[in-house]
Formats: structure tokens, C-alpha cells, sequence
């Protein structure tokens, strides 16, 4: 193996174009947040730090998400991410506009309708993605592209 191609970890947070306090996944960063808020609320907080709540692209965002959530917090704390089908029932979307191909639901979920239009993981601290009331307070994950190298 050629040694300089060698990167350490820590400097592949630090020049590969995610701000401070995100986690860099691929091309992408995630950043999770303890404060409890309203999924509507959640996602202002994360446009306001320059992404959206999270989408999750693939099982290995999901498998990183989930990780995020609990090395920050110890455990799987329930935490919104960016899915909702508040536009349409039924019709879920990502609210950073990316595609939709999430299949990963808990069995049986989604099962709201119309009472349920936000997308929560770690539902009763577990591996499950479930539909829940909009306006429950919870901790959320945010995502974002990463920017190029200077
Ligand atoms: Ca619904
Ligand atoms: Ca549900």
C-alpha cells in the first residue's frame, strides 16, 4: 500500500467539506440534535444550518443515522427524520426534495394515515421507522450535501 495515500480519519472530517459538528457519510453530512421540537419545527432548525431534515438514501445512511443517534445519546433515541406525506396521503416525500426509494419501514408501518404524516426512527428505542403525529417533540437528524474541496 502506497503510505501516502494514506488519510487518518480525523483529517478526512476535517477536509473533505462537512461544517463543524457534522458527520461525513459518502458525499454527504448528517449532524443529530438533542433539543426536542415539532417535526415542522425540527426541519426549520436544520434549513437553518444550512440542510434539512434527514433523507435516508440508503441502508448505510440509515445503518450511519442510527449510529449518530447513539454515540450521541447512549442509546436509540427516537429522533425525526425528513420523510412526511403531508402534501398527499400516502405519498411520501423527502422534505430536501431528494427521491424517494425508502422501503424500510417497521412491519405494519406506515399506519397513521392521516393522523400520521412525519417519519421518526428508533421508535420505542429499536430498529423501527414508523409514522407518527407531526407535533410530538423529539430530537431530529439533519443532512446535507457535502461541499467540494477548495
Ligand atoms: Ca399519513
Ligand atoms: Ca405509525
Amino acid at each position: 500500500m502506497n503510505q501516502d495515500l494514506f488519510i487518518p480519519n480525523n483529517a478526512f472530517f476535517t477536509f473533505t467539506g462537512c461544517p463543524q459538528g457534522w458527520s461525513l457519510l459518502g458525499s454527504r453530512c448528517f449532524i443529530f440534535n438533542y433539543e426536542e421540537k415539532e417535526w415542522a419545527i425540527a426541519e426549520k432548525s436544520c434549513t437553518a444550518l444550512g440542510g434539512n431534515l434527514a433523507s435516508i438514501q440508503t441502508q448505510v445512511e440509515y445503518l450511519f443515522i442510527r449510529q449518530l443517534v447513539k454515540t450521541a445519546t447512549g442509546k436509540n433515541k427516537l429522533s425525526w427524520v425528513g420523510g412526511n406525506d403531508a402534501v398527499k396521503e400516502g405519498v411520501w416525500l423527502w422534505s430536501d426534495g431528494s427521491n424517494f426509494k425508502f422501503s424500510g419501514w417497521a412491519k405494519g408501518e406506515p399506519n397513521g394515515q392521516e393522523k400520521e404524516k412525519c417519519m421518526e426512527i428508533n421508535f420505542r428505542e429499536s430498529d423501527y421507522v414508523n409514522d407518527s403525529v407531526c407535533s410530538g417533540k423529539k430530537s431530529f437528524v439533519c443532512s446535507a450535501d457535502s461541499s467540494p474541496l477548495e
